[in-house]
């Protein structure tokens, strides 16, 4: 199936073709995935072969403003630097804002505002394409039900999916072929001690993209088969430490579903290696902390920074084991 039979479905056919206000708005936070989104059943609709689950950066988003533009053409502004429309990044907002214009003449002017530290592997285009739907919703006056921005934020980015809502998101893979089953879902728990710091190793550009590097892996990884098994698992254990707030549960599953992922990535052909001697160096370190009684635990995404899991009373004894880390605010009471 095609992306746009997909947004011709959530439309019934009918996709607005005029500007109801001057501006459209949208906001969305990035999200750090504690059991991840690794693999797609559908390249095309971003269909996961598994559901995963997040917890969102409020503070660490895009903000993305649309005008009417009165070119022929996009115009897009990325923290105030016009981006070339041949660009990576121009190329595939074009496409997706394609979707929506059908053979329709209406070109806009998209100011981008990341707040995102780029360098340390935070997923940009989660809250990119996130904010970008939710600011064609607020131009056209769509009223989409957010799991329907939910499943059009998908067809840009998989794990936008999960970065229509702040919290613990749940996004399910669903098993419908037109993914109308697959989309985020809020999880209605709050941690206020929960902390997430972000220990930056290398900000080069990563040399595999996760969307190459997710087809390696499905397609030539003998692990990959065990990996919806571990997922189910370990979905269900975050689900039920989230219940009684049992931190070590928590994160000890969420670190291990991360080095799991990077196990599949590792058994892949041609071999798939975000890790660098120094993401080595800082899990050996965190081993070494929690040995001698300190509740500190990491994730890992496709890069090689690592995002550090702890608890609030814990952040002088993490601060000053890693001078450099970067503390991220989740809940409001923080
Ligand atoms: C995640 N990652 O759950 C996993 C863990 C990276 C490692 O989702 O091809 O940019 O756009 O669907 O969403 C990054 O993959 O991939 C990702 P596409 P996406 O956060």
């Amino acid at each position: 199936m095609k992306k746009s039979e997909v947004v011709s479905h959530i439309f019934h056919g009918h996709i607005p073709k005029t500007a109801k206000h001057e501006k459209g708005l949208g906001y969305a936070p990035t999200n750090i995935a504690l059991c991840k989104y690794w693999g797609k059943r559908d390249t095309e609709l971003n269909l996961p072969h598994t559901s995963s689950l997040s917890i969102a950066l409020p503070d660490k988003g895009s903000m993305t403003t649309l005008t009417l533009n009165d070119k022929s053409s996009e115009t897009i502004i990325l923290n105030d630097k016009e981006i070339a429309l041949d660009s990576v990044f121009a190329q595939r907002t074009k496409a997706f804002l394609d979707l929506f214009r059908a053979n329709q003449k209406w070109y806009l002017k998209i100011n981008i505002n990341m707040n995102i530290p780029v360098a340390a592997g935070l997923a940009s285009s989660a809250s990119g394409f996130a904010s970008l739907v939710c600011a064609l919703n607020d131009l056209f006056d769509w009223k989409l039900h957010k799991n329907d921005l939910s499943i059009l934020a998908r067809l840009g980015s998989g794990s936008a999916a999960r970065s229509l809502w702040t919290g613990f998101v749940e996004w399910h893979a669903g098993v419908r072929p037109d993914g109308m089953d697959s989309f985020g879902e809020p999880l209605a728990f709050e941690w206020p001690e929960l902390c997430v710091g972000i220990l930056t190793m290398s900000s080069d550009e990563k040399p595999i993209s996760s969307r190459e590097a997710m087809q390696t892996t499905v397609n030539s990884s003998l692990l990959y088969n065990s990996w919806p098994r571990k997922v189910s698992q370990d979905l269900s254990i975050i689900k039920q430490a989230l219940q009684v707030k049992n931190f070590a549960l928590l994160a000890g599953t969420a670190e291990s579903n991360a080095l799991a992922m990077h196990a599949t990535m590792l058994s892949s052909w041609p071999p798939i290696c975000y890790f660098l001697p120094e993401t080595i160096a800082a899990m050996h370190k965190v081993w070494d902390a929690r040995k001698q009684g300190l509740q500190l635990y990491f994730t890992e995404d496709a890069g090689p920074n690592l995002k550090l899991l702890f608890l609030k009373e814990d952040t002088a004894r993490v601060q000053a084991l890693f001078p450099e880390v970067e503390i991220i605010r989740l809940f409001d009471q923080v």
